[in-house]
């Protein structure tokens, strides 16, 4: 653990082109690797959570005593297009089905939902102030649902060279503020955060405890210590702040998956030190 923070890493249940959530061919030995380097959880990127063996891999998550704090959904924009802006209500209300299937899970696996990616572009000369209203309208919508399902929503600033909508942890809260619902806070991304806020630690103290959910990766998205972040005022805002969530790595899988993973555990490790010990990235 870094500090009191659990970790947990990303990984996907199918193959994607967001490269950032490695998909896993060997399970068990996947498991037991995080198990092993002292992991406490597995944040699941699901596409379709109907295609998800829900039952059968929460058991298989509880055998290496590995929780899902969260549930990864870009995935249905990035493979199929789903979105919440989109101007076409039918793809709207395709992606709120699929989202609706991804509380259900949630629900199950004591997850939160993420909502990154899955709220799409806008397409050429489209109006952002539209696409805005559509997804606020989308997102009261699931929050009255995840509310009754007892789940959380983890509104994500991301860079603006994947979405055009809510860079910042600033837009992200005035969102949330203007919709007023309890269950929907903030999932900080060091990978987003370094290109878009002016101060990472501000931003961090801003969300205070709107803060649900974070995740690592160092500036180049490789696992931390493998970029040039210094993590140590981040961790030290997040203290501040009384955050008691998951740290979740959200990273490259190089030079290897299992290189990535020993990294973050690593990493954690030495962040509690008053002065982390670098560790030479491989190339
Ligand atoms: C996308 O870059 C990302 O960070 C994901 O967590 C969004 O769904
Ligand atoms: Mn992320």
């Amino acid at each position: 653990m870094a500090g009191a923070f659990p970790l947990a890493f990303v990984l996907s249940w199918q193959p994607s082109r967001f490269e950032a959530a490695a998909a896993v061919a060997a399970w068990e030995q996947t498991l037991e690797r995080l198990r092993a380097l002292g992991y406490q959880g597995v944040e699941l990127a699901v596409r379709d959570p109907t295609a998800v063996p829900a039952r059968a891999l929460r058991a298989l998550f509880a055998r290496y005593g590995l929780e899902v704090p969260a549930l990864g959904t870009g995935q249905a924009w990035v493979e199929e297009g789903l979105s919440l802006t989109h101007p076409d209500p039918a793809v709207r209300a395709a992606a709120l089905h699929r989202l609706e299937g991804h509380l259900e899970l949630a629900a199950e696996w004591g997850a939160l939902v993420i909502i990154g990616l899955i709220r799409g572009r806008l397409g050429p000369g489209e109006d952002p102030g539209g696409a805005r209203a559509r997804l606020a309208e989308g997102l009261d919508r699931l929050a009255r649902q995840a509310a009754a399902r007892g789940v959380r929503l983890a509104l994500e600033p991301l860079n603006r060279y994947e979405v055009d909508l809510l860079h910042t942890v600033e837009e992200a809260l005035a969102l949330i503020q203007e919709l007023g619902h309890e269950g929907i806070g903030i999932l900080f991304d060091t990978f987003h955060a370094n290109i878009e806020e002016a101060s990472m630690e501000a931003a961090l103290l801003r969300a205070g405890p709107r803060l649900f959910h974070v995740h690592l990766a160092d500036s180049n998205r490789r696992a931390p210590g493998w970029g040039h972040l210094d993590f140590r005022p981040l961790l030290a805002a997040l203290r501040a702040i009384g955050y008691r969530g998951w740290l979740s790595a959200e990273v490259l899988p190089v030079p290897s998956l299992e290189a990535a993973m020993t990294q973050f555990a690593r990493w954690a490790r030495s962040a509690v030190d008053p002065v982390p010990r670098p560790s030479p990235a491989p190339s």
